[in-house]
């Protein structure tokens, strides 16, 4: 699987580099293979023009767009300007789970604050973009009244109205919701693959096709999709996972439940090895087959166990947003790809995978002074060689 270290390669590296890969020193020999794998210098990511990602995209029929957070697109000028430069299309982060932070969709069993959600469709409808929702069902961000009050005597009822307001709101407005999210984890030892949920608990498995059909009375026009991650590599863990979606997705479709896309979060490693791109044109290929669409939801690469060197660092990362979406884009099913966030100042990996060195994590397209990466060159770059015509 490793590239052998030859003289010219090693010569390509350069005294830089290897400095920076010297940070590892002790990490294993393994792991300064990998690395080495993995940094080409040569690699070319040159871009022709200096066109939007979205307007790429659009050429070829694909919507490019990211999932921002309300309070930062409120704040921030910058950040503001290049989402309505770059995206096709607008998600927000927090603005629809039931509660997150300080801004719950639901402060209470009796009420809703859509104040943040509004504000991101206006800001939408007025760049001319696209605008998602995400999401209506999960095991996180539930608020705290909803342990306490929640249980299966009216569970239906709370998720009958929280879907028919919230989809019925945004009726006509939205492209795709986000209907059911991560509703699968083979780990949790189900024989239907299903992760223990509460609201598995209080409704049983039917509390998917439920919320689909729900989300379908109340917006016929949305798009409607099941989100999950885990489904890129070439691991056991993985394949457990395109397995056990595959199943849930024929389910949906064989019982005539309204979903119309697939969702594959994208959370990719910058460290990984084991992208087997054969394996995933095959998954591709068997959710396309059942009808469906497919969009890449959360696309992001982690370099939490990168050199620190950010030229090093940013190649890698550049490899592989270009590689994944080299193969994703031959797939006519895939009809967009959105990224979890756009400039390196914002995203949830700096909290959640932070690096051990306590340098800014770079997992984005933008730095933190909203300038391009090699990470957006890679985007463009695998937009402008998709195959496709414009569909439009
Ligand atoms: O990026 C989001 C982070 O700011 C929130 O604290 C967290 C909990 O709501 O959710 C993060 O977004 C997740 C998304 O909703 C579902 N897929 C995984 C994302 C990253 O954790």
């Amino acid at each position: 699987m490793f590239k052998k270290l030859t003289r010219r390669r090693s010569l390509y590296l350069g005294l830089g580099a290897l400095t920076a890969l010297g940070t590892f020193a002790g990490n294993g020999e393994l792991k300064r293979q990998r690395i080495f794998a993995a940094y080409d210098p040569q690699r070319d990511f040159s871009v022709v023009g200096g066109d939007s990602l979205k307007k790429r995209a659009a050429s070829k029929g694909i919507i490019y767009g990211a999932a921002i957070r309300h309070d930062h697109l409120k704040e921030d000028a910058k950040l503001a300007a290049a989402v309505a430069n770059e995206c096709g299309i607008l998600v927000p982060e927090w603005a629809f789970k039931w509660s997150v932070s300080q801004k719950p969709l639901r402060p209470n069993p009796d009420s809703f604050d859509f104040s943040a959600a509004d504000e991101m469709l206006k800001f939408a409808n007025t760049h001319g973009m696209l605008f998602r929702g995400h999401t209506l069902v999960w095991h996180e961000s539930l608020p705290k009244w909803f342990g306490d009050r929640v249980n299966q005597q009216n569970a239906k009822q709370i998720l009958e109205k929280h879907i028919k307001t919230v989809v019925g709101r945004y009726a006509g407005k939205i492209h795709s919701w986000d209907v059911v999210n991560e509703a699968i984890e083979p780990v949790d030892g189900r024989s239907d693959g299903l992760r223990k949920t509460p609201w598995l608990e209080l409704l049983g498995t039917d509390y998917i096709d439920y919320s689909f059909r729900l989300a379908a009375a109340a917006d016929p026009d949305a798009m409607l999709v099941y989100n999950d991650y885990g489904l890129d590599y070439d691991t056991r863990k993985h394949e457990a996972k395109r397995t056990a979606v595959l199943k849930l997705l024929e389910g949906l479709k064989s019982r005539g439940t309204p979903i119309h896309a697939l969702g594959i979060q994208a959370h990719l490693d910058g460290e990984a090895t084991d992208f087997n791109p054969t394996k995933l044109r095959e998954f591709l290929r068997n959710v396309a087959n059942l009808g469906l669409k497919i969009m890449i939801t959360e696309l992001d690469v982690t370099d939490k166990k990168l050199p620190l060197d950010t030229t090093v660092r940013d190649h890698i990362i550049a490899k592989a947003y270009e590689d994944y979406l080299n193969v994703v884009l031959e797939e006519t099913a895939v009809i967009a790809v959105l990224t979890w966030g756009l400039s390196d100042k914002y995203t949830w990996l700096s909290e959640f995978q932070p690096r051990a060195d306590k340098a800014q994590v770079r997992p984005l397209l933008l730095d933190a002074g909203m300038n391009r990466k090699l990470a957006w060159n890679a985007i463009a770059r695998a937009f402008d060689k998709s195959l496709r015509k414009n569909r439009s």
